[in-house]
């Protein structure tokens, strides 16, 4: 799978997302990320990306331009002579959502519908995905319309820009492609799987600080466990997420 994010600050991205598992899967070539700088893409003679926003109002604008450029370079690069599907005409084929066999456009922005594990999953299946990183006070309304497929907010706070969403979200969405977490089991039963959060989890040494391991763990009785951490897993959902608890609960009832 490839991300490509499209950012005025490429290195921050690169940096964050090249450690730990995720630098690992990049490596393996499990996944490949690639940082656009759109400053490259601008015609401007000083390099400048941003200005005042018609009709008055606070700080700057990302200008159309320069985005949508740096948009066009990647999209060439993906429907390019080694996409074999576009050439052969087996666009239905495409892992791509939308017909046009072209990628899915990811624009961060609090305004976006608020991101999730079922997002994730369905952004895991596709094969490109653009990530467009908006900073000042965002980006001239016209170039978003022609090239966002998706608005997408990570939760409802104000953060200065989209490099950290974007990186939020291909850290969830890698994490569910085949192999980049070595144990294939544990992609499955974690928090939100069912709507439920994870039990807690113990590790040597039997006792720490005068707190003991829960006996049912110690039993290796593998029936009573998943029971112990089935009940453990509904009572911490109710106490930290009533309102995961009410949507579990009204499925399972
Ligand atoms: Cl996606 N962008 C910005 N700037 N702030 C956010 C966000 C995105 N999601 C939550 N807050």
């Amino acid at each position: 799978m490839r991300f490509h994010v499209l950012t005025l600050f490429p290195e921050m991205v690169l940096q964050g997302l090249h450690t730990s598992i995720l630098g690992r899967a990049c490596e393996q070539g499990l996944i490949e990320i690639e940082a656009v700088n759109i400053r490259d893409y601008t015609k401007n003679k000083h390099k400048k990306v941003d200005d005042y926003p018609y009709g008055g109002g606070a700080g700057m604008l990302m200008q159309a331009q320069p985005v949508y450029d740096a948009y066009k370079a990647v999209e060439e690069r993906i429907a390019g002579p080694d996409n074999e599907k576009a050439q052969e005409g087996q666009e239905d084929e495409l892992a791509n959502a939308n017909k046009s066999g072209k990628p899915r456009v990811i624009y961060l922005t609090p305004q976006g519908a608020v991101f999730n594990q079922n997002m994730a999953k369905e952004l895991a299946k596709e094969e490109d995905l653009i990530f467009l990183c908006g900073h000042y006070e965002g980006i001239d309304e016209r170039v978003l319309e022609e090239i966002v497929t998706d608005y997408v907010s990570i939760g409802d706070y104000v953060l200065t820009g989209g490099e950290l969403p974007a990186m939020v979200m291909i850290d969830a969405i890698s994490r569910l492609v085949p192999e980049v977490l070595n144990n294939d089991v544990s992609a499955e039963f974690e928090s939100f799987h069912e709507d439920l959060l994870e039990y807690p989890q113990y590790s040597r040494p039997e006792e720490w600080q005068g707190k003991k391991v829960p006996q049912v763990l110690l039993s290796g009785h593998h029936a009573n466990i998943e029971n112990w951490r089935r009940e453990q897993s509904i009572k911490r959902t109710k106490e930290r997420r009533p309102d995961l608890y009410e949507k579990w609960k009204a499925k399972n009832e």
